[in-house]
């Protein structure tokens, strides 16, 4: 926890007002978005599936770390753009159905816009059919799917096979991600790519585009 443990007990406990005001004393104190996400946020978010895990904390005590999370975010948002604006693209984001989790896709849609993607995000619960009609509408490059359950993850084999019904599976590259996804998995499903977070989600996006 080191340096951000009072950001990360405060979003723990689900403090708002604290963990905003402990994002804002990090930011100020020089510290990288990258540590206060990843070392203050995302390790507080753990710890709080950890807890939950064990039967210490449920449901909303959960959704309110979750929104103090949210609340912190918008402070980092600013911090995503990398200034170089060229187009790269357009993804089509969402989360896979029966899946409410979208912090994760949220951060991956922030940053992939930040560095000069277009995003088109469907929010959750989003069924195959809603991705394909979607992918036919706005023609993306990319259809990035979220899932945060092991009981949704199969949500993602049965979007690309959706995909490919409606004869657009070759047409757009598929990238899947969420804490229990897995490079494997993506390989099982044929999914195109996987990104284990939202910085190397924007490098594989640009990978699988071929831009550098
Ligand atoms: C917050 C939270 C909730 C909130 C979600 C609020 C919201 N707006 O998102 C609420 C309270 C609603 C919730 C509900 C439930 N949850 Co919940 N939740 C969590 C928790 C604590 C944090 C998730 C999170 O936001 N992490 C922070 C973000 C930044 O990380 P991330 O999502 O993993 O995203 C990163 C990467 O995975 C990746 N990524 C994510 N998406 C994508 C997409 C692409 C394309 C790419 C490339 C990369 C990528 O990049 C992200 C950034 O680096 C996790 C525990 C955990 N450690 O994950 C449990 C957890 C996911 N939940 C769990 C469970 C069981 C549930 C419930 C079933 C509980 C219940 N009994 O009702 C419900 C299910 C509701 C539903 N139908 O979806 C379990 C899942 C177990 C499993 N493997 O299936 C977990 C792991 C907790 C646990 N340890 O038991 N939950």
């Amino acid at each position: 926890m080191s340096e951000f443990k009072a950001l990360t007990e405060s979003v723990i406990k689900g403090d708002i007002k604290a963990a905003v005001v402990e994002t804002q004393i990090a930011l100020d104190a020089g510290s990288s978005v990258r540590d206060i996400l990843d070392k203050g946020l995302i390790a507080a978010m753990d710890e709080v599936g950890e807890r939950f895990s064990k039967g210490l904390i449920f449901v909303p005590q959960m959704l309110r770390s979750a929104k103090t999370m949210q609340e912190c975010m918008k402070l980092l948002e600013p911090f995503f753009e990398e200034g170089d604006v060229t187009p790269k693209g357009k993804v089509l984001i969402g989360t896979v159905k029966g899946d409410l989790h979208d912090i994760g896709k949220n951060l991956v849609a922030m940053m992939m816009e930040g560095a000069g993607f277009t995003i088109a995000d469907l929010g959750v619960d989003v069924s195959p059919e809603r991705f394909v009609q979607k992918a036919q509408e706005i023609e993306p490059d990319i259809v990035a799917m979220s899932a945060l359950l092991s009981t949704t993850m199969p949500a993602m084999p049965q979007t690309i096979e959706a995909l490919r019904k409606a004869g657009i599976r070759d047409k757009v590259k598929v990238m899947i991600g969420g804490a229990p996804v897995t490079e494997k998995y993506a390989h099982e499903i044929k999914a195109d790519s996987y990104a284990s977070d939202a910085g190397s989600a924007v490098s594989k996006a640009k990978q699988l585009l071929g831009i550098s």
